[in-house]
């Protein structure tokens, strides 16, 4: 069976809203992802991609960062694994006559699943000066334009170098070595708008910016609270290990805005009880508790949770981890003065919660024997998320609860080896010890002027400070805030360089001149010189592993993120005319192409825990664990080589009379920009994506109905109004003053100034917003 034609864009007029499910997964998630894989793979290929997905043999799935137990199924994927890998592994293409037959202006009128459903890019393509359609370029022809554009500048900070989080480890390293060898650390990466608060919060109280526990912490803990995390659609395997905990005897607290389907009631497709569902008695009741907190309220929840456990230390006394306290942390008294201080009056405004709510937390705190924390954006996204991130781990370690078995700290990270790609050395501003290891490998000065993080980049671009702009993956145009601030920024550059495996908006939004370079997938076979290459991932447990795909590329000119990267750099670094020789990393590129295991070498040298690299990926193994200072024997490195409690005044959005808070979040349906259908089942909405959520009272007090049309205008400091036309209102569960809407469709809303102290992450999750009737003509023309 062949793959089938893309389908037609989202016709917003054939939105409907039915009702949310109550639980997640079972059957109808099996039937979802089978009818995706065939309509982009056929069947045979869908078969034999899917088999492979998180084999110790195959490759790692491109979908989350989630990790595989020791044991694995047949078939270890989900359903939203087994769309992102239909959409990569396509057989729908992409070639020269494509760009041929559609302009640039009328792509930019297609919506982001439109361009997505095209099918893979097989041909390297340039767009000239005032050009209205790409046209094909040879490689040689591609680099050269890239290599005149970075001799062209004035100083290497004139060019920034982006990464998504699906590069590999071997990719990531060499890219950073080739944009620090130019001179600069322009290095933002997806992660600024992702985790970053974590790893702010994390590395200054524990002294690692990563989670603390492993796969088996969290199946063997005892209490295990979901933060801000939407597991049944964004890390479905997840659900699973959640189910085995629970059958080991945990308890589960679950803290959203919103009652997400899979954490309240989850239908494990690999057991008969769980395929046939709730309605027939399987499944497994996930949450004990649910609590429906604010938006931004966390910090006042876990700041409460920490003026509990004070009051019945002080009540009862063998509350607090006292020889875990003396041994291991400071600056206890300071967090208790300004807990104490807090009232709890502020506590439950702040968080939407009752008082009786926190304390039955509370108390399910101190009689479990062990705790786990585990979180995502809906605690990173906010402006005061590295507070509200502090105090998490403050809560944690009264307890003593980091670094012994069932306990700790839990990010869960997005991307597939996002975390890999930091380990690796993709920040704007690495530690001066990587640095030093760097130039003593490679024989060269790196920079140490720290660089650009994303929104920094985008107002240097605004302000006429870049000139070159380069992507390794991700789609920056619909990923960033402010959307049309954003794109007069990229458009404001003299070169785009978009290195990609799909169509998306950022090879519309471009500099005055623009390329687009296809890469091989995860699941591409990707074969050099020396034979065929395997590539090493990093999941959210630092658990590194190798992966290979082994699927037919789409097309000979696709080539490999390494291939592109050491084709490039040799250009700049190597022979006479090589602009950027002076102060080159001494390193034989075309070698490292043709054999990535030469690569791994140099990060067996550079990067810490990697000795022995190699034989640790050997075939058949699992991989290896990353050393976890914290984890592996309560060791922290931070400041005072102490775990450190922090002391942080209560903050939460302030939100005016007669505005709503917005968060922005991911369907169903989509991954990040990638919109894989045009469903959100869960939440009970079908064909569109152009909803906002809204509480009933706060529709009514707007004198809105469900099913009216409106406009969101977000209200910011700088005055400029921001507005997302035409939405549907949906009258929703959610706290009162608490709206949601969907990411990218949304990200008009987000002031690019608006971001999170500390760690610079838009504030995605805290948009303030009014509602105005949409214009009649959009709203008639939607009904
Ligand atoms: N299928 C699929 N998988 C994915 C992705 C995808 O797009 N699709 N994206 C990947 C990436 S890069 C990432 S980072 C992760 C994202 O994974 P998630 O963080 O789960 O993604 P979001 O959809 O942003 O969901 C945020 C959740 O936090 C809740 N929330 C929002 N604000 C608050 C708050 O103030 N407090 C609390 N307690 N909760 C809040 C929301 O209601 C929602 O349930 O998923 C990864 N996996
Ligand atoms: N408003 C709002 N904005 C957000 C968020 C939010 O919750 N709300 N979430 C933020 C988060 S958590 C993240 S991580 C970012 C995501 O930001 P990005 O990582 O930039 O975005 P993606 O949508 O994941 O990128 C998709 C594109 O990556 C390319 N691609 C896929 N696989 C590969 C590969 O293997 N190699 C190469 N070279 N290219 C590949 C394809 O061309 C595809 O079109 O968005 C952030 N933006
Ligand atoms: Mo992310």
């Amino acid at each position: 069976m062949p793959s089938k034609a893309p389908k037609d864009g989202i016709n917003e007029s054939e939105l409907r809203v039915g009702d949310p499910k109550t639980h997640a997964v079972g059957l109808p998630a099996v039937i979802n992802s089978l009818r995706i894989s065939f309509d982009q793979m056929g069947a045979l290929r869908s078969a034999k991609t899917l088999m492979n997905v998180n084999q110790k043999k195959g490759f790692d799935c491109p979908g989350c960062a989630w990790p595989e137990g020791d044991k694995r199924h047949a078939a270890e994927f989900c359903e939203n694994g087994a769309k992102a890998v239909a959409e990569e592994a396509t057989k729908r293409k992409v070639p020269p006559e494509f760009f041929a037959e559609h302009s640039i202006a009328e792509m930019l009128e297609k919506d982001d699943y439109w361009l997505g459903q095209q099918g893979r890019l097989t041909h390297p393509m340039v767009l000239e000066a005032g050009d209205t359609h790409y046209r094909p370029i040879s490689w040689d022809g591609a680099y050269n334009i890239i290599v005149e554009e970075l001799a062209a500048m004035d100083s290497p900070d004139q060019a920034v170098f982006y990464t998504s989080g699906r590069t590999s480890n071997e990719a990531a390293f060499l890219y950073q070595l080739m944009v620090r060898g130019l001179g600069t650390n322009n290095l933002p990466d997806c992660s600024n708008m992702c985790h970053e608060s974590s790893g702010s919060a994390l590395t200054e109280t524990l002294g690692i910016g990563k989670g603390t526990v492993s796969l088996d912490d969290v199946q063997g803990s005892d209490l295990i609270i979901v933060a801000g995390q939407n597991p049944g659609t964004n890390h479905p395997r997840m659900l699973t290990a959640l189910e085995r905990a629970k059958k080991n005897g945990a308890t589960i607290v679950a803290v959203n805005p919103l009652p997400e389907a899979g954490l309240l009631r989850f239908d494990n497709p690999q057991t008969a009880s769980g395929l046939l569902g709730t309605k027939f008695g399987g499944g497994t009741q996930l949450a004990d508790d649910f609590l429906q907190i604010r938006l931004g309220g966390d910090q006042a929840l876990f700041q409460g949770l920490g003026k509990y456990l004070l009051e019945q230390e002080e009540e009862h006394g063998n509350v607090f981890d006292h020889a875990f306290i003396r041994d291991y942390t400071d600056g206890l008294d300071s967090y208790l003065a300004e807990i104490r201080n807090t009232s709890w009056d502020e506590i439950c405004f702040a968080s939407g919660l009752t008082r009786a709510q926190i304390e039955t937390t509370g108390a399910r705190l101190i009689a479990a024997k062990s705790t786990v924390v585990c979180w995502a954006m809906g605690l990173t996204q906010h402006k005061h998320s590295v507070a509200m991130l502090r105090d998490v781990v403050n809560v944690l370690l009264l307890q003593g609860n980091v670094g012994r078995p069932g306990a700790g700290v839990c990010p869960v990270r997005g991307h597939s080896n996002v975390q890999g790609d930091r380990t690796m050395g993709i920040f704007e501003r690495m530690p001066e010890a990587f640095h030093d290891k760097l130039d003593a490998e490679f024989g060269f000065a790196s920079p140490r002027r720290h660089g650009f993080d994303t929104v920094n980049a985008i107002r240097a671009m605004r302000d006429s400070k870049v000139r070159v702009f380069m992507a390794m993956g991700g789609n920056f145009i619909r990923a960033t805030p402010d959307s049309a601030v954003t794109e007069d920024a990229l458009r404001n550059t003299e070169l785009t360089v978009q290195v990609s495996t799909k169509l998306n908006k950022s090879h519309l939004v471009h500099g005055r001149r623009a390329l687009i370079l296809p890469a091989l997938g995860r699941t591409d076979r990707d074969t050099q010189a020396t034979g065929d290459q395997r590539v090493t991932v990093e999941d959210s447990m630092s658990a590194v592993h190798a992966s290979q795909g082994r699927l037919e590329p789409p097309g000979p000119e696709v080539r490999s993120e390494v291939a592109i990267v050491c084709e490039l750099a040799e250009r700049l670094f190597t022979g006479e005319s090589a602009p950027y020789r002076a102060n080159a990393p001494q390193l034989d590129w075309i070698a490292c192409r043709a054999d990535y295991s030469l690569i791994r070498r140099h990060i067996e040298n550079v990067i810490p825990g990697f000795e022995g690299f190699e034989s640790k990926i050997k075939y058949g193994g699992g991989g290896f664990v990353l050393p976890n200072g914290p984890r592996d024997g309560r060791r922290f490195a931070t400041a005072t080589g102490k775990a450190r409690f922090t002391a942080n005044e209560l903050d939460y959005p302030k939100v005016p009379e007669g505005r709503l808070i917005l968060q922005t979040l991911r369907a169903h349906d989509q991954y990040n920009t990638t919109v894989y259908a045009k469903d959100d089942r869960y939440r009970g909405i079908y064909g569109g994506r152009r909803v906002v959520f809204v509480n009933e009272v706060d529709l009514a007090a707007a004198g809105f109905r469900d099913g009216d049309m409106v406009d969101m205008v977000s209200e910011y400091e700088d005055g400029v109004e921001r507005r997302a036309e035409s939405f549907r209102a949906v009258a929703y569960n959610t706290p009162v003053g608490c709206a949601a809407a969907y990411y990218p469709e949304a990200n008009v809303l987000v002031p690019l100034d608006s971001v999170a102290k500390v760690s610079g992450t838009p504030t995605s999750k805290s948009v303030i917003i009014r509602l105005e009737a949409a214009a009649p003509a959009t709203a008639a023309a939607a009904h």
